[in-house]
């Protein structure tokens, strides 16, 4: 089974190197951020909370998230074809990487990686303005962006040291086209 995290700022690329890694490597894709939209688009209790941390640029809380991410497995590996998980966008902070451990073994599953995109900030600025053309997201300003970058230095970077420790962590160049990236990531999981 191949468990894998991907991690890196907002606009690093974690939702578009997801979609080809879980279809290269036949993964079941969780996005904490696409779980919340959906709530927030179903107009869910659950989803108008959220709504109002993620417009703000901030994290939704820790217990929220863990528990829709349980949900979401559940439910997800009753059909279970899957060669393993990709985890995108969890865990951003170290409360929810310690609540990782326990929901993975509640699974049966062990985290086989985390993968940090690394791209430099004026880049992640740019892309998320260009994305907030067209996207419709409520955090895709300039404004909101900035409080999600200093939200990611002060929560999600010491994430990276907790997986470090572990030596699960391999980062990634995160500059360049979509595919010059993708295959760096394929290096990096052929190599485990
Ligand atoms: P996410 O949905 O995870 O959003 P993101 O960090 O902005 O996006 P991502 O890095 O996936 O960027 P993408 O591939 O689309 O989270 C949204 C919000 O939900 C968070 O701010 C938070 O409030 C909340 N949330 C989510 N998870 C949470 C958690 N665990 N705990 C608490 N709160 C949580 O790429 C961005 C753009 O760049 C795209 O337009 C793409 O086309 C472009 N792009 C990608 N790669 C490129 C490349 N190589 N070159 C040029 N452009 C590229």
């Amino acid at each position: 089974m191949l468990n894998i995290i991907i991690c890196g700022a907002p606009g690093s690329g974690k939702g578009t190197q997801s979609a080809l890694i879980k279809d290269k490597y036949n993964l079941l894709h969780l996005s904490t951020g696409d779980l919340l939209r959906a709530e927030i688009a179903a107009k869910s209790d659950l989803g108008r909370v959220a709504e109002s941390y993620i417009a703000n640029g901030q994290l939704v809380p820790d217990s929220m998230i863990i528990d829709i991410l349980d949900k979401a497995i559940s439910e997800r590996e009753a059909a279970d074809t899957y060669n393993g998980l990709i985890l995108d966008g969890f865990p951003r902070t170290v409360a929810q990487a310690e609540a990782l451990e326990g929901l993975l073994k509640k699974h049966g599953k062990e985290l086989s990686v985390l993968l940090d995109l690394a791209v430099d900030e004026a880049e992640l600025v740019d892309r998320l303005i260009k994305r907030g053309q067209t996207s419709g997201r409520s955090d895709d300003n300039l404004e909101t962006i900035k409080k999600r970058l200093d939200v990611y230095h002060e929560k999600t970077e010491p994430v990276n040291d907790y997986y470090k420790k572990q030596g699960k962590y391999v980062a990634i160049p995160g500059m360049g086209s979509i595919d010059e990236i993708f295959g760096r990531i394929c290096e990096a999981i052929e190599k485990l």
